[in-house]
């Protein structure tokens, strides 16, 4: 298929060494041709100056010259341009790529001369999108994509890097030759029904169903429940009475000075995010206004976000101050947390004498505690360790757990299973091999979802529009 050739400027705005410029598209040699003018040097191999600011570009070969309007013949930058033929490129287009100083007004003026020469301005991750278009990525691939730029730890990044290469779309695609090989016999049968016993070996296919296809598909929706904090972000909440020392431990543990400390009651009213690496997991923690009754309408709303919070994080740290006898507040903020996990913070232990032992209800012994000076630091390191222990629970963070799918395809994997499963009871009852063939292709579909062979365009949509635009 033949897009329209479209342009972007693929490094972020603003002040720095180097700019680039993508242009992919049947007219990416054509506009490239028309506004560059190779330095001097290079025209000297073998040809006159003068009559074509440039002769064609050759393929995977790398220039040297200036941006030029033709119009006005005004030198808009020094530039290095890359020039690559189809099919060969990103996008299996026409692709060229022009380094300039990366300064707004020069790169926006190269990109509207581009734009004038008749290119259109890119939409947001749409050079990945025809890299996916044109076959040569799938899905999992072009979600990679983004996944590489916002790793956060270096596990994310192995994972992503993992799935570009393929690694996930490999083991999807297995999965669904092993589907397509039972269909293959489920559906000879349609045909045959006299020769069953001949063409379908109810036993083999059972047990193929059950190893390739139904273990796989739980085991890979297992290794989401698993490890998703490790792709996603472990999300975590500091929370406790008024002055307790959440914010400070927030800044302790993000080493700056992001949330306000002060020592009256009630200084954060709003939920602040920040994200940070713990011992490799990439996580994301969050100080709150606390769960305290109040009147204050602003402090009301961030008490809300706080109980919300609280219900999609992964890990509570539910703070105590050692230095102030517990209260009846301290219970009814440690009833909120329900069911999560959570870890017993107790602050302020530099008030303290050693060996000190808070008075809290004996229910609470059995939950893990840390004993922490946010002031100080001390204490810190532990946290950090018990933190990353109970994230990590029994996983192993081994090299072979690289495949992690994202949620959008647990969802996918955990209908394939179900129509897997459905499938292997109507193959057990051996009832009707037409029902048996239905929920096989629906298996299919749901995996052909995740590497985008069954596409749903706004499915495709939601995936790109994650993108940045020039990427
Ligand atoms: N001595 C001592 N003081 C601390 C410690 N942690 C916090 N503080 C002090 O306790 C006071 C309250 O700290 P914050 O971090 O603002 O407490 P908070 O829980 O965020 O309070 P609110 O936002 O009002 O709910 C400040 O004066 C801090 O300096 C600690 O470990 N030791
Ligand atoms: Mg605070």
């Amino acid at each position: 298929m033949e897009y329209d050739t479209i342009a972007a400027i693929a490094t972020p705005i603003g002040s720095g060494g180097i700019g680039i410029i993508k242009i992919s598209g049947k007219d990416a040699f054509s506009i490239a041709e028309a506004i560059f003018q190779r330095s001097h040097a290079s025209w000297s191999l073998g040809r006159t100056e003068g009559d074509a600011l440039s002769f064609p570009l050759k393929s995977h070969r790398l220039y040297h010259g200036n941006i030029v309007n033709p119009e006005t013949g005004q030198v808009l930058d020094e530039v290095l341009l890359s020039a690559m033929k189809a099919p060969r490129t990103y996008t299996r287009e026409d692709v060229i790529e022009i380094n300039t100083h990366s300064g707004y007004i020069v790169m926006a003026s190269i990109l509207d001369l581009v734009l004038q020469k008749g290119a259109r301005l890119a939409d947001p991750g749409e050079f990945t999108k025809r890299a996916y278009l044109s076959g040569r990525i799938d899905l999992t691939q072009a979600e990679a994509v983004i996944d590489i730029i916002n790793s956060r730890t270096e596990k994310s990044l192995e994972i992503a890097t993992s799935q570009i290469k393929g690694d996930l779309k490999n083991r999807i695609e297995s999965l669904r030759n092993s589907l397509i090989d039972i269909l293959t016999q489920v559906e000879a049968v349609i045909d045959f029904p006299e020769d069953v016993g001949d063409v379908i070996d109810v036993d083999s296919v059972n047990q193929i169903l059950n190893k390739r296809v139904i273990d796989e598909l739980s085991d890979m929706v297992a290794q989401y429940e698993n490890a998703h904090f490790l792709r996603d972000g472990l999300k975590m909440i500091v929370v406790g009475r008024p002055n307790v020392g959440k914010s400070s431990l927030m800044n302790r543990m993000i080493q700056d000075d992001r949330v306000i400390v002060t020592p009256i009651p009630g200084t954060t009213r709003d939920l602040i995010e920040e994200t940070l690496n713990i011992r490799g997991i990439p996580v994301i923690i969050a100080d709150s206004a606390g769960l305290h009754e109040t009147n204050d309408p602003v402090e009301v709303i961030g008490i809300e976000k706080t109980r919300a919070y609280i219900h999609a994080s992964d890990l509570i740290l539910f703070m105590i101050d050692a230095s102030d006898p517990f209260t009846i507040e301290d219970q009814k903020i440690y009833q909120a947390i329900g069911d999560k996990r959570v870890i017993l913070v107790i602050n302020k232990i530099d008030l303290v004498e050693d060996g000190f032992k808070p008075e809290i209800p004996e229910t609470w012994d059995k939950i893990p505690s840390i004993r922490i000076s946010a002031l100080y630091g001390n204490g810190l390191s532990s946290l950090k360790d018990l933190i990353a222990k109970l994230a990590i629970g029994d996983y192993k963070l081994e090299v072979q757990n690289k495949i992690i799918p994202n949620l959008r395809h647990k969802i996918a994997l955990e209908k394939s299973l179900e129509f897997a499963v459905s499938a292997g009871e109507e193959l057990r009852k051996g009832t009707s091999f037409e029902l048996i063939a239905i929920d096989i292709k629906d298996t299919l579909d749901s995996l052909g979802e995740i590497i985008g062979a069954v596409a749903k365009e706004d499915v495709i949509d939601q995936i790109f529009r994650r993108f940045c635009i020039g990427k």
